[in-house]
């Protein structure tokens, strides 16, 4: 068994919550299919794309499907705003108990996206916000277009995260600064956030898109092999003490060097055919 189907096992064990599941809303999250990649868009521009239950069942449902020839993923929200976090509507029928399922339900999906079978891009613009900055943080590459503006407006309404933000969040931009977002509620706009990690690539409004669909497109031309020891080990070993890291790392480098894909594509450079590392 996988680490990640560990992870998700043990989320599994948690007793169900909602004695009646959401139904997923499969129309309020699209997605398309382009040769190796897939798209998956939030479509709830009404709502500024804020996740229901029905939105966080029918994410998990479309990464669960995604058909074997895709290699990448990436995920955008329709309208002005990526996502607008949690459906606030929703939170006023919940008790403590709910409370607890319901944030182990986003984890579940959320830790189904970072640690499933390919890369994740995320398309950034206007609102990353909540919920919204937690469902980036589960992606490994983020877009940022000009636009973006990204905050923790939890503290404000009382609550807390509840999508893995207190885990994914600090690692990314440190916890003084998550501190800072959530207490004082500074919203750090796209260059800024860029500087400090919120997302590596700043881009031209309207532009995230299609720059995340061209990283994709290179990303999905990587040996799966590779991608998968990526996405899989780099947060693992992150969290390791040195000497596992070296000994997790030796095993995936000789896993990923040991595929015939990984000695057809050596040869090809050894042979003049491969690609050179070009500059820009
Ligand atoms: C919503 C939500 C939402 C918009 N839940 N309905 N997230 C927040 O605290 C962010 C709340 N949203 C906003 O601050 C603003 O909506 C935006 C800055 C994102 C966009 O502003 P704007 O002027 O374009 O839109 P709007 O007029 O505020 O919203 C349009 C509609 O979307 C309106 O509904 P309508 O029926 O009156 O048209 C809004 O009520 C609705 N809407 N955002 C529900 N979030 C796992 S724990 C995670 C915890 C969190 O994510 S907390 C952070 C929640």
């Amino acid at each position: 068994m996988t680490p990640s189907a560990v992870i998700l096992n043990l989320i599994d064990q948690v007793p169900q919550m909602q004695n009646h599941p959401p139904n997923p809303s499969l129309d309020e999250v699209a997605v398309e299919h382009r040769d190796n990649i897939s798209i998956v868009s939030l479509r709830r521009r009404n709502k500024r794309n804020a996740i229901s239950d029905s939105v966080m069942a029918a994410l998990g449902q479309r990464f669960d499907e995604l058909p074997a020839k895709t290699k990448a993923v990436v995920i955008d929200g329709e309208g002005d705003h990526f996502c607008a976090g949690l459906d606030l509507g929703e939170l006023k029928d919940r008790d403590a108990v709910d409370g607890l399922h319901h944030s182990r339900s986003w984890h579940k999906v959320l830790s189904g996206i970072e640690f499933g079978r390919v890369p994740i891009v995320a398309a950034l613009h206007g609102a990353v916000v909540g919920g919204g900055l937690e469902l980036a943080a589960a992606c490994h590459i983020r877009v940022a277009d000009d636009t973006t503006f990204f905050a923790l407006p939890e503290g404000s309404r009382g609550i807390f995260v509840g999508g893995g933000g207190s885990v994914r969040i600090p690692k990314l931009i440190g916890a003084d600064r998550m501190l800072d977002m959530m207490l004082t509620g500074r919203v750090y706009k796209a260059a800024e956030g860029v500087g400090i990690g919120l997302a590596q690539y700043h881009v031209p409004a309207g532009n995230a898109l299609s720059v995340a669909i061209d990283l994709a497109r290179r990303i999905a031309e990587n040996a799966p092999m590779t991608n998968y020891a990526l996405i899989h080990g780099l947060p693992r070993i992150a969290e390791q003490p040195a000497d596992h890291g070296f000994f997790t790392e030796a095993m995936l480098a000789a896993i990923s060097q040991s595929a015939p894909e990984a000695k057809a594509r050596v040869r090809a450079f050894l042979d003049g055919t491969g690609p050179k590392v070009k500059v820009g």
